[in-house]
C-alpha cells in the first residue's frame, strides 16, 4: 500500500492512485469524474471531487459513489498531450459542416461520418437516449465495432502529470472555466495515443454545453465552439478506427485500464485555443 510519502511500501518508486466518482439522482447518472494521481493526494482530490459532485449545476445527486485504486508506479505509461486550436464558428450547422470536412481529411467516409453525426444527434444508445461511453466505428465501412452498444467505451484511468495541470493552469490563466475543455482534451490525448484510432468526433450530451470537437494525433485537438443548438440533450463520442490497425481485445482494454498520465512538454500547444 502507499505510504504517506506516496511512496511504496515494498520499496519501489512513487506510487499513484486512480479516484472515480460518479453521482447519480434517482438512479440516473448526474456527474462523473477522476484523478489519477500521487497517492499523497488521494484524501485531498478524494474531497474535491466529492465536493464537485455536490455542486453540480443540475443539482445535488441522492448517491456519490467514489472508487479509489492503487496504481503501481510501474504501471504508469506516458502520452503527449495533443495541440488544441479553435476554429470559430457561428452556428451550429457551420460547426458541424467543418467536423465533417476534418474528418473526411483525416480518411473518414461519407459512409462513416454520416452514421456518427446521426447517432450522436439522436442518441447513440440503442435502447434510447445516451452511451455512458464511446461508439467505435470502422472508418472505412461506418459499422459499429464495440460489443456492447449500450454502454460503448468508455476511457478512464487517465489525468495530466502533476507538472502538466500545472503548466495547463497558467497557459490558460484568465480564460473562465475551461474544465469541460481539460478533461475532454485528456481523454482526447489518450485515445489518439493509439496508432488505430484516426479520429474522435465529441460534443456533450449537456444541453447548456453547446461544443465540440474533432480530434487526432495528425493536427490535434481541434474545437468547435457549436456544434450543436442550446437545449439538445443528445451528444457523446465516436472513435473511428482503422479496422486492421485496431486491435478489438487489447486497445479497448488500453482504453477502459491502462493507466496513462499526459504530458505537456511544450506550453505552445495551448496558444490557438
Ligand atoms: C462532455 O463534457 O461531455 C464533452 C465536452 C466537450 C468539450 C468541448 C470543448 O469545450 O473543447
Amino acid at each position: 500500500m502507499p505510504t504517506d510519502t506516496g511512496q511504496d511500501s515494498t520499496g519501489g518508486g512513487m506510487s499513484w492512485v486512480s479516484v472515480r466518482m460518479r453521482a447519480t439522482r434517482n438512479g440516473q447518472h448526474v456527474s462523473g469524474a477522476e484523478r489519477l494521481v500521487p497517492a499523497v493526494y488521494a484524501v485531498t482530490v478524494s474531497n474535491v471531487l466529492v465536493e464537485r459532485a455536490r455542486r453540480h449545476a443540475s443539482g445535488e445527486p441522492d448517491r456519490i459513489v467514489l472508487t479509489v485504486d492503487r496504481v503501481p508506479h510501474e504501471a504508469v505509461r506516458f502520452a503527449p498531450i495533443l495541440a488544441a486550436r479553435t476554429v470559430c464558428v457561428e452556428s451550429a450547422t457551420e460547426g458541424r459542416r467543418a467536423a465533417m470536412e476534418r474528418l473526411r481529411s483525416l480518411g473518414v467516409s461519407e459512409k462513416a461520418i454520416s452514421s456518427a453525426m446521426d447517432a450522436l444527434t439522436h442518441g447513440a444508445n440503442p435502447f434510447g437516449g445516451n452511451m455512458r461511453g464511446a461508439m467505435l466505428i470502422d472508418r472505412a465501412m461506418g459499422e459499429r465495432l464495440e460489443r456492447d452498444h449500450k454502454r460503448g467505451v468508455r476511457v478512464s484511468f487517465v489525468d495530466l502529470t502533476p507538472e502538466g495541470r500545472a503548466r495547463f493552469d497558467v497557459c490558460v490563466r484568465g480564460r473562465g472555466d475551461v474544465s469541460r475543455f481539460r478533461d475532454a482534451l485528456v481523454l482526447a490525448s489518450k485515445v489518439a495515443s493509439l496508432p488505430g484510432v484516426v479520429a474522435d468526433l465529441c460534443w456533450s450530451d449537456d444541453p447548456a454545453y453547446v461544443a465540440g470537437y474533432v480530434a487526432a494525433r495528425d493536427g490535434g485537438y481541434v474545437r468547435y465552439p457549436r456544434l450543436k443548438e442550446r437545449g439538445i440533450p443528445f451528444g457523446g463520442r465516436a472513435y473511428f478506427v482503422d479496422a486492421e490497425a485496431f486491435d478489438l481485445e487489447k486497445d479497448i482494454e488500453y482504453l477502459q485500464s491502462a493507466p496513462v498520465l499526459i504530458e505537456v512538454n511544450d506550453p505552445s500547444v495551448f496558444n490557438e485555443f
